[in-house]
């Protein structure tokens, strides 16, 4: 059978809040989810399973209609999906009373349960949070019972604080696949028979490399996992290392040149790093054609302290230098070193 498995798909959260661009990917989210449909459909899936975590948090009633409707255009292909941390089923959240189409299945037990899905020969075992943290290890006792039928687990979690798994302990379950969410990076071991699907779309600068979700080929004999990529855009790294030679106008070229090849939507999360002239201000963000997620100034100002020691070594500028020097290495101490030298040195210290 064919499944397509998704989670952490985190509808209504607005990433790089604050940022012109933050609608933008609020939007490609709900695209994204879309997009994920429209797979299932297209490779003629049997099954659609998402692990948790489809909203960023408590969704809103005219959210869950809305994701509805975009799954019940999938019937009769059934969907089977479980809360995760971020969207549990608190005693308010509206998924307790919201009436999902007929093809789609909530698991919202908050201990392990199994749902049939005879026409499949499938029996899928999931759980659902009904706190956003859950120390037990729920999934480390099951064991699959051997009946002839497909045994898939669905569960949200795997580190400390939510549902702690062992993979090897999981693979020993039996599960001819184990669908798993709540890492967001995604991690596929076909030789265990289980995958953390990662988030289909980047939600913060850190989420780089490639975002999508899996196409599972599982029968009792073997399970066979495929990376789509579902991301309408992606956060790229890029650091560029600077010496006291280069001007803001010359980073400039450079990171155009490095911005110039890629495809889709990028965004970049820019690091400056090396020695700086004291004259050059890297910490104000270029004006660059890609947008920059996030911009980070980690220069330090370039002087000769030794050259500058060995010409002052009777005068205050001498006695502050060594002075400086004995005190803690630190960003703080070189700015302070720097501005006390320039303040020494006036218009000197600039050429
Ligand atoms: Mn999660």
């Amino acid at each position: 059978m064919k499944i397509i498995h998704t989670a952490d798909l985190h509808l209504g959260m607005r990433p790089d809040r604050g940022q012109p661009w933050s609608d933008e990917r609020s939007e490609a989210l709900w695209q994204t989810f879309r997009f994920i449909v429209r797979t299932t459909k297209e490779k003629r899936a049997d099954l659609l399973l998402i692990a948790g975590d489809l909203f960023h948090r408590q969704p809103l009633a005219r959210e869950l209609k809305e994701a509805d409707s975009l799954l019940a255009s999938l019937a009769p292909t059934p969907v089977v999906l479980i809360a995760g941390n971020h969207d549990c089923l608190s005693p308010h959240s509206h998924y307790r009373n919201f009436t999902w189409s007929d093809n789609v299945i909530f698991i919202d037990s908050p201990r392990p349960d199994s749902v049939l899905l005879s026409d499949l020969g499938v029996v899928i075992h999931g759980f659902s949070y009904h706190q956003a943290e859950v120390r037990e290890a729920l999934c480390d006792h099951l064991h699959v019972p051997n009946d002839g039928y497909i045994h898939i687990l669905l569960a949200h979690g795997g580190d400390a604080g939510h549902v702690p798994m062992d993979k090897q302990r999981l693979a020993a379950a039996g599960f001819h696949y184990a669908a798993l969410g709540h890492i967001h990076k995604p991690q596929l071991c076909e030789d265990l028979r289980l995958a953390w699907c990662g988030s289909p779309e980047p939600l913060d600068c850190t989420d780089t490399g490639s975002r999508g979700v899996i196409e599972a080929d599982v029968t009792r004999a073997r399970t066979r996992l495929t990376f789509i990529p579902s991301a309408t855009a992606s956060y790229i790294p890029l650091s560029v290392t600077v010496n006291a030679g280069t001007t803001r106008e010359k980073l400039a070229l450079s990171l155009e040149k490095a911005m110039a090849s890629g495809k889709g939507k990028r965004y970049y999360v820019i690091t400056i790093q090396g020695e700086r002239n004291m004259d050059t201000d890297f910490s104000t963000p270029l004006s660059l054609p890609c947008p920059v997620a996030r911009w980070e100034d980690r220069t330090r100002i370039a002087v000769d302290y030794d050259r500058l020691l060995s010409e002052h070594s009777g005068d205050l500028l001498g006695q502050f230098i060594s002075e400086m020097r004995r005190q803690p290495p630190g960003p703080l101490r070189d700015r302070a070193l720097a501005f006390g030298v320039r303040a020494c040195l006036g218009e000197e210290a600039q050429q």
